[in-house]
């Protein structure tokens, strides 16, 4: 599923973000930049030790929670890794959804910094984090629907990979209600 903002395409898609032929890849990172399970596991599996090296060097005191920092990719097919760090959802009273927009905002501000024209994010937030994925995909879609329409830069294609079917139909349907096909 696709829409188009200003020339730029936002894409959805079902599938692994380690596997991404963009510019950049956006890591599911704690504030830490610990490493971990889930995507920054896939990641830093994937990727290899350079990506961890670089991020202990260049981020010793790690990321607050909806910021981003960006390093190489190491060994994967992306230039660029983005390391995110969404909120961990209590009961969406706690600042989650700001937290969450800005991060995602964070990172497409680097990736546009970075001349990025492709760049993938997983659902952030929606794993270990527990951020329920109806509302999380809505704050994401949201927050890259404002961003291409405001100040796109270098950004062609926003891509969103999402594991498994189930985060995908979830994703699809808040693209539909908030970008209905007939006036995409
Ligand atoms: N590609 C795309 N999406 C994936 C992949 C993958 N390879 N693997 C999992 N997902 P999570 P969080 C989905 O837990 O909730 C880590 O330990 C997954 O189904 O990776 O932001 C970090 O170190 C879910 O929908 O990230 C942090 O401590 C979504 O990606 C913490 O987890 C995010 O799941 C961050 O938690």
């Amino acid at each position: 599923m696709q829409r188009t903002i200003h020339g730029a395409v936002l894409r959805l898609v079902e599938g692994d973000i380690t596997q991404q032929e963009v510019d950049a890849i956006v890591n599911a990172a704690n504030s830490r930049l610990a490493g971990g399970g889930g995507v920054d596991g896939a990641v830093h599996r994937r990727g290899g030790p350079a990506i961890m090296e670089e991020t202990r060097r260049k981020y010793p005191q790690g990321c607050p929670t909806g910021s981003a920092v960006i390093t190489g990719a190491g060994a994967l097919r992306a230039r660029w890794v983005i390391h995110a760090v969404g909120p961990v959802y209590r009961d969406g009273q706690h600042g989650e959804p700001e937290l969450l927009a800005s991060a995602y905002r964070r990172s497409l501000e680097l990736a546009r910094d970075h001349q990025c024209r492709s760049v993938a994010f997983p659902s952030l937030s929606t794993g270990a984090y527990r951020y329920p994925l109806p509302e999380a995909a809505r704050v994401a879609l949201r927050t890259v629907i404002d961003f291409l329409g405001q100040r796109r830069g270098s950004l062609e294609e926003v891509r969103f990979v999402l594991f498994g079917r189930e985060a995908y139909e979830q994703f699809a349907r808040a693209l539909e209600e908030l970008l209905p096909e007939t006036q995409a």
